[in-house]
């Protein structure tokens, strides 16, 4: 029999690779959608087919991660040997303003999930999506023994799905791993957070089509990778045969400022004369320093990544300006995975 995956947040950056990653590995592949009154399904429209297509491999249900028993009942009906948890309230700056809901998603989320698979009785891996943010105001380099000091409502909750998903390993014996993946942009990034909120911007602006750019903290350092990349990381830690945790970064270190440098020279521009502050952009606490050691995923899964930041930066400059004109753009158009 053929293998069989459920993806919550099939929709979003990660979601739309992993699908690309496991169809393209043969799997069937279900993912969760939130219903909505537009479509919000543009990442994986070039993968979906009609349901009554002969051949069809990925299926979309309606569902949410505050609704239990919807995950109870699509579990049991699609019976997954792989679930990986990507859905999330994913914006940090946001998570201030709707702290809440962030932890009812992106936390409670979690364990609705892992209780769910464990009503059915599945016995499937289990994947978390979780993130550099947990480590917030510990200084760099992070690793699966840094102690986690988060800074915003977002890295609470992904704390506590953190150690859910650890209690769920430890209390049943069940295959579920964290993944603790640093920052991971692409074209497909939402356009609010700042790697692409900055391409967007520069190509925006080098077409005439916009003015100004308002930022906030350009002194944050990151470790930027490529999102294509760490979804491959994702499969291989459900690949392997111990239930453990992982780091998953570059190990580069990167300024939002540098970012912008970076971007707006590939098409030809001075960043400073751009580039406006707004405090709106600010949040009440700041992770100043994210930069991570993944020893133990080279070492372990053999996983390394070969897109550093500069590339990064320029490989969304140019997918934006090609979405500009209209034109196809190899890093948006081509399965990454040949
Ligand atoms: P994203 O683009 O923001 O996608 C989030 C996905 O979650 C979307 O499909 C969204 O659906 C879905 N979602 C949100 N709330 C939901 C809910 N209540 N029920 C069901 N689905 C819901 O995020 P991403 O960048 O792909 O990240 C994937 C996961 O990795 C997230 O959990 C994120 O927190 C985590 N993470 C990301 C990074 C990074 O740098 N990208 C780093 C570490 C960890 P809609 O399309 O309907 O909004
Ligand atoms: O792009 P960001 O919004 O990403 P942030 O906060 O690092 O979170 C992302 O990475 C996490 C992994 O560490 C994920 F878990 C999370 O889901 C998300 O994907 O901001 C990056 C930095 C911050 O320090 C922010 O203060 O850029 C700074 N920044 C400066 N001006 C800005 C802006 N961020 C945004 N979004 N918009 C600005 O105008």
């Amino acid at each position: 029999m053929g293998r069989r995956a459920f993806i919550t947040g099939v929709t979003g950056q990660d979601g739309s690779y992993l699908a690309e990653l496991l169809l393209a590995k043969g799997y069937e592949v279900h993912g969760l959608i939130r219903r909505s009154s537009t479509f919000n399904t543009s990442r994986i429209d070039h993968l979906y087919r009609d349901a009554h297509d002969e051949g069809t491999k990925l299926f979309l249900h309606y569902g949410d991660l505050s609704d239990g028993s919807r995950l109870v009942t699509l579990l049991d009906r699609i019976q997954p040997q792989e679930v990986y948890n990507l859905a999330a309230q994913s914006h940090v700056r946001v998570s201030f303003d709707e702290p809440e809901y962030t932890g009812d998603s992106t936390g409670l989320g979690a364990i609705r999930l892992l209780e769910a698979i464990r009503m059915v009785g599945l016995h499937c891996k289990y994947y978390q999506a979780s993130s550099s943010e947990m480590f917030g105001a510990t200084p760099p380099p992070q690793n699966e023994q840094t102690v986690f000091w988060p800074r915003s409502p977002y890295g609470a909750a992904k704390v506590y799905a953190y150690w859910v998903t650890r209690n769920y390993r430890e209390g049943y014996g069940m295959f579920a791993v964290n993944g603790i993946l640093f920052n991971h942009e692409s074209p497909r990034r939402g356009e609010t957070f700042v790697t692409r909120k900055i391409t967007r911007a520069a190509a925006r602006i080098a077409a005439g089509e916009q003015d100004e750019l308002y930022m906030g903290n350009l002194d944050a350092v990151r470790d930027w990778g490529y999102a294509p990349e760490y979804v491959e990381a994702m499969w291989r830690m459900l690949q392997h045969d111990e239930p453990t945790d992982y780091v998953v970064a570059t190990g580069t270190r990167f300024t939002v400022r540098d970012f912008l440098a970076t971007s707006f020279e590939r098409v030809g521009l001075d960043w400073e004369k751009y580039v406006k502050f707004d405090e709106r952009y600010l949040r009440p606490t700041e992770v100043d320093a994210l930069i991570g050691d993944a020893s133990k995923a080279r070492d372990v899964l053999g996983w390394t990544p070969k897109v550093h930041a500069p590339d990064l930066a320029r490989l969304m400059v140019d997918a934006d300006v090609a979405a500009l004109n209209h034109v196809g753009s190899p890093w948006i158009d081509t399965p990454v995975w040949g």
